[in-house]
């Protein structure tokens, strides 16, 4: 019996080593790009003192309230004990605390309050971008809440708008609503113009009533939407195609015996990751409507909430990436293997560096389309500034949604075993970003946005995307040490330039094959040049030339690379499908 007390494994005895989680600490002083970025473009004590006290309330608190989203994820409840038709979306206490703290903290409002004049929307997106990780998902119905309101903002807040202008825009938590965004229908989520079939029937009094089926439909439990639908003529017929889309608000209410109006929830769906909220099926079953838009200009008038929603799809992007890295550096210094921490490991230390180089390019493209949109909401872009906020949104998107897959799927391994463990909370991070590739836009068609906006603008957009990458490099002779990051911008600006002189001689077919190298190379580019002119700056730190050099090693322009191999040539499509299908 004496013996057996100093046996370690025995029992409750289950060892007496146990390993140190790591430890989310305040994202806004933690981050030293954010930081440097909003002191050398946004310095106001008020914006500062706000993220750094929101730092801390995200890490304190709002941190465990995200989490709670995840482990009560909203149910679906179709009918009352009774057996009468309620559709009750049933979703948590926390999530019902995000909608609260995101007006009181004015996660939408800062945007149209423009305090800050054309880096207001800087402010709002450094404060979304602290908040997103820990948010439990709110920031997708904040999303689309800010794109609804740019919509009405953009086409006149009147009759029958403005109510919900005000209230989508408030600071006030009791007046706060949230805005859906239905596009998406059974046959098509990308192909919208020939994928929806909802249409709009009209009323009397000049309204509509709605009749189909909305195929994706998240956080519906906003209190309004935007959706698209054909209007009906009186013999019932509609136009097909683009042409014969409209844009419909509507609003989410209930009628006296507690049914949603005009709604049937059908289901919600089971997914991989964003469980914290729901998206489900509707059956729109004569929901009461108003046309926003001219008849057959739904595409068109929708455009600027996409806009906005694929801004905050990157912000989710850039901020997922970044608590990944802050929290395995965290790890970096708790945890000891082969008789040291990893932090003491090179090998380790230059995994954990790739990922922050990635964040650090990732973060200034995010940040620059933030600084074109908040121009142009305040009146003072230039042609320029327009056209490079056109084409550089779905750029942005499309590259950093893939990035944070990667990013956070090298993230969980840095916790070995652990970081696949779900009740680490780790495993959600990287269900969640692979979500951002896919809704808003899949890769494949933003590229094609791409070349749709080069075409559609005469090249007048690739002019402004090169005059602008161009005049970043111009502060780098001050600095010699970018010198070969300097050669490698400016020679893959070359390369590109003289690849879409080509091109523009060639078939549509190769153009297509090559519009996701191009959307690469435009972004992989402009992040060299930012991170460049960003190095520049008086306040630089070392860390920030050695970023700037570290990204510009990588082959910036895949477009040519790929290009020289004839991947791109008529011959190359036959041996991709037979090469798929073999
Ligand atoms: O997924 C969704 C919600 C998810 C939740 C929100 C999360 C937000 C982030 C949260 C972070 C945590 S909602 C569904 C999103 N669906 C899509 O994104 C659709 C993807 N498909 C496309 O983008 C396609 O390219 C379409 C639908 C836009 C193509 O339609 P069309 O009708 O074939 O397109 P056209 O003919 O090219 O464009 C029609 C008009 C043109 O204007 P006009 O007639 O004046 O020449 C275009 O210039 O629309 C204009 N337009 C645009 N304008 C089209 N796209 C754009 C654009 N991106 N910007 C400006
Ligand atoms: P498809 O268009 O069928 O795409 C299939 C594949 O084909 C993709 O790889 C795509 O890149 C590729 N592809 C398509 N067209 C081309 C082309 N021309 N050339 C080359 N490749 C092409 N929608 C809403 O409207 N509102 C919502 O609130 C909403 N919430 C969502 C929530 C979640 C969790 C998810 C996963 C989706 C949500 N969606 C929502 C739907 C989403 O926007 C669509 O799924 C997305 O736009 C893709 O459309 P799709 O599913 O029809 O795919």
């Amino acid at each position: 019996p004496g013996a057996k007390s100093y046996l370690p494994f025995s029992r409750t005895r289950i060892g007496s080593f146990f390993q140190e989680s790591p430890t989310l600490k305040n994202p806004f002083l933690e981050d030293a790009l954010l930081r440097a970025y909003l002191r050398r473009h946004l310095p106001e004590e008020a914006v500062l003192e706000d993220l750094c006290r929101f730092g801390e309330r995200v890490a304190k608190e709002v941190d465990s309230w995200g989490r709670d989203c995840e482990l009560n994820p909203p149910r679906l409840v179709n009918f009352d004990p009774w057996g009468r038709r309620v559709d009750h979306i049933v979703t948590s206490p926390a999530w019902k605390r995000m909608k609260t703290l995101s007006a009181e903290e004015g996660m939408v409002a800062i945007g149209y309050e423009r305090s800050f004049g054309e880096w207001s929307r800087v402010y709002q997106m450094s404060k979304l971008y602290i908040f997103s990780p820990s948010a439990g998902l709110y920031t997708c119905p904040l999303a689309m809440t800010d794109g609804a309101a740019k919509v009405i903002q953009s086409m006149g807040v009147s009759l029958p708008v403005d109510e919900a202008y005000s209230r989508l825009t408030t600071r006030q938590p009791e007046r706060f609503w949230t805005s859906g965004q239905w596009m998406t229908e059974r046959q098509g989520g990308s192909d919208v113009a020939t994928g929806t079939e909802t249409v709009a029937v009209p009323q009397t009094d000049g309204s509509y009533r709605l009749h189909g089926f909305k195929w994706f439909t998240s956080a519906t439990d906003a209190d309004m939407t935007l959706t698209l639908a054909r209007v009906q003529d009186q013999t019932g017929a509609t136009t097909p195609g683009s042409r014969g889309l409209s844009l419909f608000y509507a609003e989410v209410s209930r009628d006296e015996d507690g049914r949603l109006r005009g709604i049937e929830v059908q289901r919600l769906k089971d997914k991989l990751g964003t469980r914290q909220m729901p998206t489900a099926e509707l059956l729109l079953d004569g929901l009461p409507a108003h046309r926003l838009s001219e008849e057959g200009r739904g595409v068109a008038s929708i455009a600027n909430m996409l806009t906005i929603t694929r801004i905050h799809n990157s912000v989710a992007a850039i901020a997922a990436m970044r608590r990944v890295v802050q929290l395995a550096r965290d790890y970096a210094t708790r945890r000891t293997v082969f008789g040291k921490v990893l932090k003491d490991h090179p090998l380790h230390m230059q995994t954990l560096a790739r990922m922050e180089v990635e964040t650090r390019g990732a973060f200034l493209l995010v940040m620059d389309v933030c600084r074109l949109l908040g121009r142009e909401e305040s009146g003072l872009a230039t042609q320029r500034d327009t056209h490079l906020l056109r084409l550089l949104t779905p750029v942005v998107k499309l590259y950093t949604g893939k990035q944070a897959v990667a990013v956070v799927s090298e993230g969980l391994e840095s916790f070995g075993g652990q970081g696949y463990i779900e009740d680490t909370g780790l495993p959600a991070l990287l269900r969640d970003a692979q979500v951002l590739s896919i809704w808003e836009g899949t890769t494949n068609v933003l590229s094609l946005d791409v070349l749709r906006c080069v075409a559609r603008s005469s090249g007048m957009v690739l002019h402004a995307y090169f005059a602008h990458a161009k005049s970043l490099l111009s502060g780098a002779s001050t600095v010699p040490s970018l010198a070969p990051a300097v050669k490698a911008v400016d020679g893959a600006l070359s390369e590109l330039q003289e690849f879409v002189q080509v091109a523009a001689t060639r078939a549509p077919s190769y153009l297509e094959l090559a519009a996701r190298d191009l959307a690469y190379s435009l972004a992989r580019i402009y992040a060299g040049a930012l991170l460049i002119d960003h190095a520049c700056w008086k306040g630089a730190s070392q860390s920030d030339i050695y970023a700037a050099l570290r990204w510009c090693e990588q082959d910036l322009c895949p477009v040519v690379t790929k290009q020289a191999k004839g991947c791109y040539d008529s011959s190359t499509p036959p041996l991709d499908t037979a090469l798929v299908y073999d």
